[in-house]
């Protein structure tokens, strides 16, 4: 065997993601209109800046959603089978699954995110506050199909899909994620899932354009991104943050607007922007509890118990993979 197939299989896996992040840049300016993916977002500086955004007083889901968890947990805990191995599709901070892990007997814990360092410092810290966890992290785009490790394959499948990330797919896409994960899971598989719902346009346009500009900061850190990585050579300055509600679609939308004419330079490539030109950066879709219904019906999960808050801002599902 050669012992240097597992060094080289991570080199090439980082090329891998590295390249696409290339292309999918290149691709996003080439378009009318332009975008960028929102996945770009998450370097370490974009990660620490969500993190700052999760407790900004006017960005409510993620408080809301922890409410709702720290509620009903007991309640979770009593339709989920004992021994069961909890899939966590992206790792973010471990602050909600602790909750779930509290309250219920896991049989091991499956975080499954792209980012492999971050995904076993957190590993690490849950072996030590959980001492009779097995976790098996995966490194894996949780979007596209992946393994479950050989040693929860005879366990109950239970998928964790916090935080309304659900809300980053365009609609077909969500639909495609939720049978993906039902293919994952396999059958009899239940899912626990936070899903942002509609509601006032004005709670909806505070909580992406906070008072203290992190989430503008947070916005405009993927053209930091693109500069350091790719080469490029945006002017920070040059652009400013824009979040609209767009109620007809169902999703808040973020844009970074060229205030003037410019033309930027990424992997030799020129793109010129017009004054007032948007890169779409990311769409948040808001669900009411029929359309997350609806959704989870025609993707292969019905749903078996749903939670909000007290004021409907935020939502916890149970699923139940169907047939
Ligand atoms: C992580 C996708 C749920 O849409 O609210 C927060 C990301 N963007 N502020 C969201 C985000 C701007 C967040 N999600």
């Amino acid at each position: 065997m050669n012992v240097h197939a597992p060094a080289l299989a991570k080199a090439h896996r980082l090329d891998d993601q590295a390249s696409a992040f290339a292309s999918d840049v290149i691709e996003g300016l080439s378009q009318p209109p332009k975008r960028l993916s929102p996945k770009y977002f998450y370097d370490a500086a974009g990660s620490e800046l969500f993190e700052q955004i999760t407790v900004l007083p006017e960005y409510y889901p993620t408080r809301t959603e922890l409410g709702i968890l720290r509620q009903r947990a007991g309640e979770i805990a009593a339709i989920i089978p004992g021994g069961a191995a909890l899939v966590e599709f992206g790792a973010g901070a471990t602050t909600k699954v602790r909750l779930l892990l509290d309250q219920c007997r896991f049989g091991a814990y499956v975080p499954v995110d792209i980012s492999g360092d971050f995904l076993k410092a957190q590993a690490d810290a849950l072996r030590r506050d959980f001492s009779t966890l097995n976790v098996h992290p995966v490194t894996a785009d949780f979007t596209t199909p992946f393994a479950l490790p050989e040693a929860v394959r005879d366990l109950p499948k239970v998928g964790f899909f916090p935080g309304s990330t659900l809300g980053n797919f365009e609609p077909h896409e969500a639909s495609a994620f939720l049978r993906s994960a039902r293919e994952i899971l396999g059958h009899g598989a239940q899912m626990v899932i936070g899903v942002d719902l509609e509601k006032d346009d004005r709670v909806l346009y505070d909580a992406y354009n906070d008072a203290a500009g992190v989430t503008a900061r947070f916005n405009l850190n993927v053209l930091v991104r693109i500069n350091r990585e790719l080469g490029g050579n945006f002017d920070i300055s040059g652009f400013i943050h824009r979040a609209i509600y767009n109620r007809e679609r169902h999703r808040i939308e973020m844009h970074l607007i060229a205030k003037k004419a410019q033309t930027v330079r990424v992997l030799g490539r020129s793109f010129s922007f017009h004054p007032g030109e948007s890169i779409h950066t990311e769409s948040s879709y808001k669900y009411s509890l029929d359309r997350f219904t609806a959704l989870a019906r025609g993707s292969g999960w019905t749903v078996r118990q749903s939670w909000t808050d007290a004021a409907g801002m935020f939502s916890v599902h149970v699923l139940v993979a169907s047939d």
